[in-house]
């Protein structure tokens, strides 16, 4: 008896065999790029030697890098839109919207899978699809046709009972998973949600739901494609794209948790991780100072009439200054038609773009030790370009309730009408542009857009420690984002400059001085955003090696994509008796072989220990051939 996540996995399977735990290589029919992480994955997939991509469909988005301060980001769009048009990429130009929201609205269909560099692809599960989140490597191979690899994963059912109460949503559903989960429970699982619970959540319901799964560092997260689903496709206009994937009935899960929906109240994440979870009730009544709407998260057209029916005829408090950004084009066009788009100018936000805006520190950083209340999915140190502030993670209802009374209040407190959804959504793709594939058509490459760093083959690891960091240390810790920073996603020499410097200004400095090095690193390390960068920077400052006590799944791999050996402590002492600058030897490293552990001697401190590494043969190949750009090239030959 399958549940929807095996038999679509048994669709796609290409290689290996489905237990969990081991390796396996599923086909992948779709990918989707941004511009953060998209410049990289198309110089890498120009590396390719193919001609075309061999998706089904593949759609490069713009939506994180559109504050244009300077030419930098404007070429990357430049670069972005002529080489999708000569490999057959859908181009969604800047302001059509977040790759997630236009993703779900117009492209994704039950039953196939998508592979896309960023952490939060996994979206798209609410449409019944194995979406996952990669580097961008891995989604320029994809496009090249090759097969992704993967690790068998665990499928966990979570069952939802009964229906939410007024004021409650769909954040507060997955705030609560988190909160019995954590942000490492979900590592090497997918999360399938069934039970009679789901036939009241709507498909953008359930996208908040699979958005924030890759908080629990969820291999995916998805929902069964039933009614729900075939209502959304039809009001899209995409009727003929629904086929109906239900789990069989006494389908097998690893393991079931069951929520009960009547029994969710309004949850907050408190500073500074999206699993610190308090109730509204425990903050209620604390002063706040700047709300945010939107994000991949919540920013569909029923989240924001919902936010649009709190504030009619209120004003936003006037110590608070609210933002909004709209999901897509399609949502602000809705907005505007339907008169919602009044209602919020009336009540004193401040409009954005249709892009990721505040959510990736591009602009809108608070005050200092400001309180801000975000419908967003993460809170992480820093991430808001404001230090001091504290980031609280809320539904849509909690932020718009609260911008009125400038406090923490419950929305189950207020009265309001939960917005439905429309008849039909408006239609008009003409911001997607069709490529035409001429190779007569030059690819414009501006003067920020750098040639790929390389990595010679591994010889020895003989390195000093660079840094040494605690757990849950997240990619925005390693390679931040915001405004400053994110003009240099294609020009990995610059942005190299920025690495940890959120945490320890004198990082990449240090590793020019010693020629490279070593990271140690605690548990979960890598959590967060999919962006190879957090790899490539280190692998460019000649990062060798990293020994942690556990790893985030993209982030790990996109280490042995860069050729950096990730490596596990297998005993806490070890973690705790190395410091910074210690001199650590790999002993015969170029013999490793899967699930060996390795010797690495401490020459400081004159003592040795062993980690273990779970590499498959591939991975180590790759590794010895100084990243799979490389081996890539080598297979060609
Ligand atoms: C994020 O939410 O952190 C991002 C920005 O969307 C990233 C991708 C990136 O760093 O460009 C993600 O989630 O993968
Ligand atoms: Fe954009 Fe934020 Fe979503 Fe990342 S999490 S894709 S930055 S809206």
């Amino acid at each position: 008896m399958k549940s929807v996540a095996y038999k679509i996995l048994e669709n796609h399977l290409v290689e290996g065999i489905m237990n969990a735990g081991e390796p396996i290589k599923i086909k992948i029919d779709t990918t989707l790029t941004q511009d953060a992480t998209g410049t990289m994955t198309y110089l890498q997939l120009e590396q390719m030697g193919i001609n075309r991509v061999k998706t089904d469909c593949s759609v490069s988005y713009v939506d994180h890098n559109t504050l244009q301060n300077g030419f930098m980001n404007a070429d990357d769009h430049r670069y972005l839109q002529t080489v999708a048009n000569r490999y057959g990429v859908n181009y969604s130009k800047a302001g059509n919207g977040i790759c997630h929201q236009v993703q779900l609205e117009r492209f994704d269909k039950p039953g196939q899978t998508l592979l896309g560099s960023d952490s939060h692809t996994p979206t798209a599960g609410a449409m019944g699809m194995i979406a996952i989140g990669a580097g961008g490597l891995d989604v320029a191979c994809a496009m090249a046709g090759l097969p992704f690899s993967l690790k068998m994963p665990e499928i966990i059912n979570i069952k939802l009972t009964g229906a939410l109460r007024h004021g409650c949503s769909a954040k507060d559903i997955i705030l609560e998973v988190l909160r019995r989960l954590t942000v490492k429970g979900g590592v090497g699982k997918i999360l399938e949600y069934t039970g009679k619970g789901i036939e009241t959540l709507t498909v953008p319901e359930r996208s908040t739901i699979t958005n924030m799964g890759a908080e629990l560092g969820a291999t995916t997260s998805l929902f069964p494609s039933d009614e729900q689903t075939r209502i959304f496709l039809e009001k899209q206009n995409r009727k003929d794209d629904f086929i109906e994937l239900l789990p069989d009935e006494n389908a097998s899960y690893d393991e079931v948790i069951e929520i009960d929906l009547s029994k969710i109240e309004p949850l907050v994440a408190a500073p500074h991780s999206p699993d610190n979870i308090q109730t509204v009730e425990e903050v209620k009544g604390k002063k706040i100072d700047q709300v945010c709407i939107g994000s991949c998260t919540n920013s569909s057209f029923t989240d924001l009439c919902t936010v649009a029916n709190i504030l009619k005829g209120k004003k936003v408090h006037p110590d608070v200054s609210l933002t909004i950004s709209f999901g897509s084009k399609q949502v602000l066009e809705m907005l505007a038609d339907c008169g919602a788009l009044s209602i919020l100018i009336a009540s004193g936000a401040r409009l954005l773009e249709s892009t990721c805006g505040p959510c990736i520190g591009m602009g809108q950083s608070p005050k200092t030790d400001a309180v801000s209340l975000r419908t967003f999915n993460r809170n992480f140190y820093g991430r808001s370009g404001t230090m001091s502030a504290g980031v609280y993670l809320v539904s849509p209802e909690t932020a718009a309730v609260s911008a009125i009374t400038g406090v923490f209040t419950s929305p189950m407190e207020v009265e309001f009408e939960k917005a439905v959804m429309p008849k039909k959504f408006t239609i008009d793709d003409s911001m997607i542009i069709i490529p035409d594939c001429d190779p007569n058509k030059p690819i414009e490459k501006g003067p920020n857009i750098k040639d790929l760093p390389s990595k010679k083959p591994l010889s020895a690891i003989d390195k000093k420690v660079m840094i040494k960091v605690e757990d849950n240390i997240t990619t925005d810790h390693i390679m931040p984002a915001g405004a400053k920073v994110l003009p240099y996603r294609s020009n990995i020499e610059k942005i190299s400059e920025f690495c940890f410097s959120q945490i320890d200004e004198g990082f990449a400095e240090r590793c020019k001085e010693n020629h490279g090095g070593i990271i140690i690193a605690g548990e979960n390390y890598g959590q967060g955003s999919s962006r190879e960068h957090a790899a490539l920077a280190p692998m460019y400052l000649g990062i060798e090696a990293v020994i942690a006590k556990s790893y985030a799944r993209i982030h790990q791999q996109n280490l042995i994509n860069s050729g950096i050996l990730p490596v596990y402590f297998l005993k806490n002492e070890d973690y705790d008796q190395i410091d910074l600058y210690d001199e650590l030897e790999f002993v015969d490293v170029l013999n490793i072989v899967p699930n060996k552990n390795i010797i690495v001697r401490n020459k400081t401190k004159m003592i040795d220990f062993e980690v273990g590494q779970y590499c498959t043969d591939e991975q180590i190949q790759i590794i010895k051939n100084g990243g799979l750009l490389n081996t890539i090239r080598l297979n060609q030959k």
